[in-house]
């Protein structure tokens, strides 16, 4: 028997060891799924992102095109997509909606009506588009420490009651969106 084979059956007989002693191998792998995180400039997706990771809200910097972060939690890890969120790359994002198990979209509670309006539009064509319509889809209704902040309530009826047309017609797909609003504060 060489050097190595000794060496590897020395190493399993160790592992052989620890399992019979602690009863159990070392932990699964976690699944990993893969998230695609949408909102308008500003709306708060890199501090979402950040504060899931527990870093420091100070290093947030705007986003141009896209980043991609690993969130552990205790039984999975999420590799979350952010896509950048100004006029001139909004255009692009169903490219990187293939692959997709999940959305989140980020929403700017204090924003004006004006924002309001794109952001919903940009929301209607997330949950229209092909690679998203059947997908867990979370809705965080962010900066909502500001004064300006319309409530959850507010925010729902101009979001998600045109939303459950979108909800109705994919209720005859298989899985239908599955739509949560959240409250989020810095
Ligand atoms: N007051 C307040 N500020 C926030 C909140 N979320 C994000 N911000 C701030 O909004 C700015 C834009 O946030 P950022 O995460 O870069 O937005 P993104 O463009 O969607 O990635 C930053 O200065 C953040 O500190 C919030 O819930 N409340
Ligand atoms: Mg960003």
């Amino acid at each position: 028997m060489s050097d190595l084979r000794i060496t590897e059956a020395f190493l399993y007989m160790d592992y052989l060891c620890f399992r019979a002693l602690c009863c159990k191998g070392p932990p699964p792998a976690r699944p990993e799924y893969d998230l695609v995180c949408i909102g308008l400039t500003g709306s708060g997706k890199t501090s979402l992102l950040s504060k899931l990771c527990s870093e420091s809200p100070d290093n947030v910097v705007s986003t141009t095109g896209f980043s991609i972060k690993a969130v552990p939690f205790q039984n999975a890890i999420l590799n979350i997509k952010e896509l950048g969120g100004a006029d001139n790359i909004r255009k692009y994002w169903s490219r990187y909606y293939q692959g997709s198990q999940g959305v989140i979209f980020v929403l700017d509670s204090a924003s004006s009506e004006d924002d309001l309006e794109t952001a919903r539009n940009e929301l209607h064509s997330a949950l229209q588009h092909p690679q998203l319509c059947t997908l867990p889809f979370l809705i965080l209704a962010n900066h909502q420490d500001k004064p300006a902040a319309r409530s959850v309530q507010e925010s729902s009826e101009k979001l998600i009651l045109t939303v459950f047309a979108y909800l109705f017609q994919c209720f005859f797909g298989v899985w239908g969106p599955w739509i949560y609003l959240l409250c989020h504060s810095c």
